[in-house]
């Protein structure tokens, strides 16, 4: 059973989780947070420079934040729209867009992160 001091830091960020997804999801806040931030987050994941990641890199990206290989695998099918083997940046921005505002359980956007 978590203690009283777990249960506060929980609630807190709940509460702060919830106020910042307000206001990512209003304010034209995924243009102007999360897309820029994860526009960076592609240029450093993309080890070639080709521009875009190779399964390798997406795995890796992912494993970085917690993502297991075999979600990231799966999650690297479902955004690589075109099926050539690699995302690029308007796939890896519109997954995010899809992500952020798409109330649609199947789309792709919204496995980003691995299977629910
Ligand atoms: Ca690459
Ligand atoms: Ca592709």
């Amino acid at each position: 059973m978590a203690g009283v001091l777990e249960q506060k830091a929980e609630h807190r960020f709940d509460k702060y989780r919830g106020a910042l997804e307000g206001n990512i999801r209003g304010n034209n806040g995924v243009e102007a947070v999360v897309v820029p931030f994860w526009e960076a987050i592609l240029d450093l994941a993309d080890e070639s420079g080709d521009g875009a990641l190779d399964a390798s890199e997406f795995v890796q990206i992912m494993a970085a934040i917690g993502v297991s290989e075999g979600d990231a695998t799966y999650t690297f099918g479902n955004i690589d729209a075109d099926g050539n083997g690699e995302i690029t940046t308007d796939e890896w921005l519109e997954a995010l867009r899809q992500f952020w505002t798409s109330t649609d359980p199947d789309a792709p956007g919204n496995t980003l992160f691995g299977r629910y």
